[in-house]
């Protein structure tokens, strides 16, 4: 028996990952820029065994259906080869969320995963070898292997494709991330099927691929210079650019729900006040808002007049992957 187990972080892209180039490798379209964060996170321990009889998968206490621990499986595949190992494993998970809405995600799940594996498998990965490696099981997964802001290199090969850390001068260390919780009863499109239905046939998803490395470049430059204003508003814009091609796809989606739209206008009248704060969001309706740590009791304030308290969680920089005692 051996056994491994980490700890690692969301992350929340402010430079989108959408649409693959390779399916199998998860090699993106794009690169994309992330800020890791204290909030949400997830512990995985993994342990192998000859008397195992199949992988099994239980998160947060319960046993996974075949199909969660077939994701699972696939990605203990990868890991057991690069060990030149066979053994079964169970696997256990725990996801760190304040609430039960829906915040789970895949970027620390796998990342968490990848760090349990390499250290039962006594793989003796780098910190570039294990995102490669949480790439296989998650694209947004090998931001989360590292802290701050993270910049996903896409490469052209599973060799090439990895994140690195956007030096910041510790900068990050002043920004918060306000999430508003959206109830919502729409019917989810994965941002797996998302993206590739995008991909396949949007119209604006050319539009989406010329302007993304130049919103890059803007928001190293922003960070480099600790230029709010200018992160706040590439981040705002590179997002809608991303929700914009899901219209335009066939059949076309949205992830936007009323209240989505609401939170969205709530931030730019907060912004009309003089609070600098700019909102992002991913494959669902909740909205996120971008915000500087000073002002984040005077923005939770101003969000509480149109959302309840039990709906607003503030997140701040979270660290990197981290290896755990059994
Ligand atoms: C991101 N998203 O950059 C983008 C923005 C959602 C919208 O990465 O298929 O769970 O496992 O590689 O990483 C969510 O997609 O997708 C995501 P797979 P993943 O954060």
């Amino acid at each position: 028996m051996y056994n491994g187990k980490a700890r690692a972080y969301t992350n929340i892209a402010l430079i989108k990952y959408w649409g693959k180039k390779d399916k199998e490798l998860i090699l993106p379209m794009n690169n994309s820029l992330s800020l890791t964060l204290d909030a949400f996170y997830t512990e995985t321990s993994v342990s192998f065994s000859p008397y195992h009889t199949k992988d099994s998968f239980v998160l947060d206490g319960q046993l996974q259906d075949e199909k969660a621990t077939a994701k699972v499986s696939r990605f203990l595949d990868i890991a057991r080869k690069k060990a030149g190992v066979n053994d079964f494993a169970q696997v256990e998970s725990q996801n760190f969320v304040p609430t039960a809405a829906g915040l789970a995600s895949s970027a620390s799940g796998l990342a968490a995963l990848a760090g349990a594996c390499n250290d039962a498998l006594q793989l003796g990965l780098s910190e570039k070898e294990l995102s490669q490696l949480a790439r296989r099981g998650s694209g947004s997964a090998c931001r989360s292997v590292f802290g701050g802001f993270v910049e996903w290199e896409k490469g052209h090969s599973d060799d090439t494709s990895y994140a690195q850390v956007v030096p910041s001068d510790d900068w990050e260390e002043e920004l918060a991330m306000i999430f508003i919780l959206i109830n919502d009863q729409q019917k989810d499109v994965s941002s797996r099927d998302g993206m590739e239905r995008t991909v396949a046939t949007s119209d604006f998803y050319d539009g989406w691929l010329e302007t993304v490395s130049r919103d890059i470049q803007t928001a190293k430059q922003a960070i480099a210079a600790k230029d709010f204003q200018a992160l706040g508003e590439v981040t705002e814009a590179n997002g809608l650019k991303m929700h914009a091609t899901t219209l335009a796809a066939t059949p076309p989606f949205t992830y936007w729900s009323p209240d989505s739209l609401k939170a969205m206008n709530k931030v730019r009248q907060i912004r009309q006040t003089g609070l600098a704060c700019y909102f992002t969001m991913d494959a669902g309706p909740n909205v996120k808002v971008l915000c500087q740590k000073k002002d984040v009791s005077a923005i939770l304030a101003a969000l509480q007049e149109d959302f309840t308290k039990e709906q607003l969680t503030c997140a701040y920089a979270g660290e990197g992957l981290k290896s755990l005692e059994m």
